[in-house]
């Protein structure tokens, strides 16, 4: 369908030959939003003590790093002791100088692993968790074949989140108007990703079987969070509790000690908040202060 006999919304709007950067597009992120990369500012990052320094928010995609990282402190791996320090995106700390070097996408998380010779920075939280699994030798299987289905579905979460945040949870939750052919598209699309989860779990404890892996790590924050009606303020409407076999493994995951840590690690919502972190101390005291709140 041409431009000329489709119909627009708002009505009579015809897409200009060439985009122009003139108007805000509205909505909840559009003052951060811009057509162009690079840094706004000049911004020297902190560094800590500890061997991994990382720049992030306690978003779904920042949970993940803030989990593995727990995860592997408390298999006894001494060495992943972290400094967290606070990216607030929606005051354009990820357009810091500073931050761009590291991920030059400004996109949080972003890692500096300090324990080598030179540092190795990482951005794109898939890619943080295969380096922490790698460098550790956990939540990543060596054989061919499983470790092939844990990268499958690692890599299934990297690619699939995009529809579920900037698709559904945008298009639902966020912008501006309510444009029923973008819900309903977006909609459609994570509830076959809610099945392509629930079909694969129907017969699994975890996502690859019966180990935990950094593909549950990698999951959990954005589909268990969704299917918990954590998400958008959308359970009714996408129907999250007949996902029973999601909600299942959410409720599992969610049990796991290092994984109520890491949560609330560069969180600065929400009962439990940690907006940095340099010491596990101070998460402790940050879930003891919860729980004195909750009696
Ligand atoms: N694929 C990236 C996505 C990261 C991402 O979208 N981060 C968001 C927060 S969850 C962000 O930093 N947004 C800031 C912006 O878009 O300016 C990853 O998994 O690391």
């Amino acid at each position: 369908m041409s431009d000329e006999t489709r119909p627009g919304l708002p009505e009579g709007y015809v897409p200009e030959k060439v985009w122009k950067w003139n108007k805000e597009t509205g909505g909840r992120f559009a003052k951060i939003n811009r057509p162009i990369a690079g840094p706004t500012h000049e911004k020297v990052l902190p560094i800590g003590k500890h061997p991994f320094q990382l720049y992030s928010l306690g978003t779904p995609n920042g949970v993940k790093v803030t989990v593995m990282l727990e995860e592997l402190l408390a298999l006894g791996h001494k060495d992943a002791e972290y400094d967290a320090w606070l990216i607030n995106i929606t005051e354009g700390d990820q357009f810091g100088s500073g931050f761009v070097d590291i991920n030059p996408n400004s996109k949080i998380p972003a890692l500096i692993d300090c324990s080598g010779e030179e540092p190795i920075r990482i951005f794109e939280s898939g890619a943080i968790l295969v380096h922490l699994a790698e460098k550790f030798g956990e939540f990543l299987p060596t054989e061919p074949a499983p470790r092939a289905q844990c990268l499958s579905w690692t890599f299934w979460q990297m690619a699939s989140a995009a529809y579920l945040g900037g698709g559904f949870g945008h298009f639902y939750a966020y912008a501006p108007v309510a444009i029923e052919y973008a819900i309903d598209r977006y909609t459609m699309e994570v509830k076959r990703q809610l099945d392509v989860l629930d079909r694969n779990l129907a017969d699994k404890k975890f996502m690859c079987g019966d180990t935990y892996t950094i593909a549950d790590v990698a999951i959990w924050p954005w589909y268990g969070a969704l299917a918990k009606g954590q998400l958008y303020s959308s359970a009714e409407y996408i129907e999250c509790h007949t996902y029973k076999n999601v909600n299942r493994w959410a409720d599992e995951i969610a049990e796991r000690e290092p994984v109520q840590r890491g949560r609330i690690v560069n969180r600065t919502w929400g009962e439990k908040n940690l907006a940095e972190r340099h010491d596990a101390g101070e998460i402790d005291a940050a879930l003891a202060a919860e729980l004195k709140v909750a009696e």
